[in-house]
């Protein structure tokens, strides 16, 4: 399997994000993607290759051009007000509030953003282009035929909404691989979302349309982050009624479990017909994830992707989360080798 990777993520590198009411280092780090990038080099998963350029059209197909325009002066603007410190918002809009675009870039961040966790930094546009551009890249690979790709993204992206960001994310890597799938042809993409976290920028984009069916296995929302989207009532609008499938799993959650609910995801994906499917690939579903609480094993991973293979569909891989940093190589890599397998 090929795996796409760019180096041009290292400058996007957080110094802290607010956790039970502090500020502790970055979660999300450099070394996640190094990691994962030296363990598909030990095990000779395949060769990897850099990403080709695509520039933003592909990313205005799913992000506002004014969000667009908006991460690209983020870190400038910032600077200018506040000096060279990573950006973090600390207010946003509640309902009663306006929807204004403020002109501070203080109320500019939280305007584009739902939390605190996702700092900006002075390479945090460069990453986040270099992650759309990974993520094109193996969408490119899946139209020219191959079975499977890994798109090794960094930073993250399921979290991220059309106008904003979160979660780590910035820009919706999943999402602009699933449209790009679209737009090479492909009448219906899959997207199945296994990070621990519920995709709600994806499931966001994508929720009334018909033509792209989101699944996603998570914790329930009523316990986890990002709390405020995730529900199994979520099942789509208009045009994209019965395209939204979300399966919300308790705390504890082990293999056993998860793996019922998978079968359940991968029978929707199998009755929609999907032509590609695209695996958001998180791995903070590991049992010594340090943000996490579901309970599954490094070989589970190898199971996942061998259930994942015998969907039959052309497959893009693309990384989400995973926080464990020690396992991230051993457990996304395990997910690729079952598929390859
Ligand atoms: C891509 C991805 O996995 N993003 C995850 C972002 C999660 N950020 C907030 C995590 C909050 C976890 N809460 C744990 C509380 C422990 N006391
Ligand atoms: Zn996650």
């Amino acid at each position: 399997m090929i795996t796409v990777y760019s180096d041009d993520h290292v400058g996007h590198d957080g110094k802290a994000e607010l956790h039970d009411g502090k500020l502790v280092p970055s979660f999300e780090m450099p070394r996640r993607a190094a990691l994962v990038l030296a363990r598909v080099q030990e095990t000779g998963l395949g060769p990897v290759m850099p990403p080709k350029l695509f520039g933003l059209d592909p990313v205005r197909r799913v992000h506002a051009a004014d969000y667009v325009a908006f991460l690209e002066g983020a870190w400038d603007a910032w600077v200018a007000e506040h000096g060279p410190w990573d950006a973090l918002p600390f207010t946003w809009i509640a309902p009663g509030m306006r929807r204004v675009v403020p002109d501070h870039i203080d109320g500019k961040l939280g305007y584009y953003s739902f939390d605190a966790g996702t700092p900006i930094t002075a390479g945090t546009w460069r990453a986040v282009r270099a992650a759309a551009d990974v993520a094109l890249t193996g969408a490119e690979l899946i139209v020219r035929g191959e079975r499977g790709a890994f798109a090794l993204c960094r930073p993250p992206g399921h979290h991220a909404h059309r106008a904003c960001y979160g979660g780590y994310c910035f820009f919706n890597n999943a999402a602009i691989a699933a449209q790009a799938l679209r737009d090479a042809g492909a009448e219906r993409v899959a997207v199945l979302d296994i990070d621990c976290h519920h995709g709600n920028g994806t499931q966001d984009i994508f929720y009334d349309r018909g033509d792209v069916l989101f699944v996603s296995l998570h914790a329930d929302p009523v316990q986890e982050y990002p709390y405020f989207l995730g529900f199994a009532d979520e099942t789509g609008t208009g045009a994209g009624e019965g395209a939204n499938a979300n399966y919300p799993l308790p705390f504890g959650t082990d293999f056993a479990a998860w793996s019922e609910a998978l079968a359940h995801a991968l029978a929707r994906i199998a009755a929609f017909g999907a032509e590609a499917l695209v695996v958001s690939l998180g791995v903070d579903t590991f049992k010594g994830d340090p943000i996490s609480r579901f309970r599954l094993d490094s070989p589970d991973y190898t199971a996942i992707g061998e259930r994942l293979a015998a969907a039959g569909l052309p497959t893009l891989f693309v990384m989400e989360g995973g926080y464990a940093v020690e396992a991230i190589g051993l457990n996304a890599v395990n997910v690729l080798q079952g598929f390859r397998a």
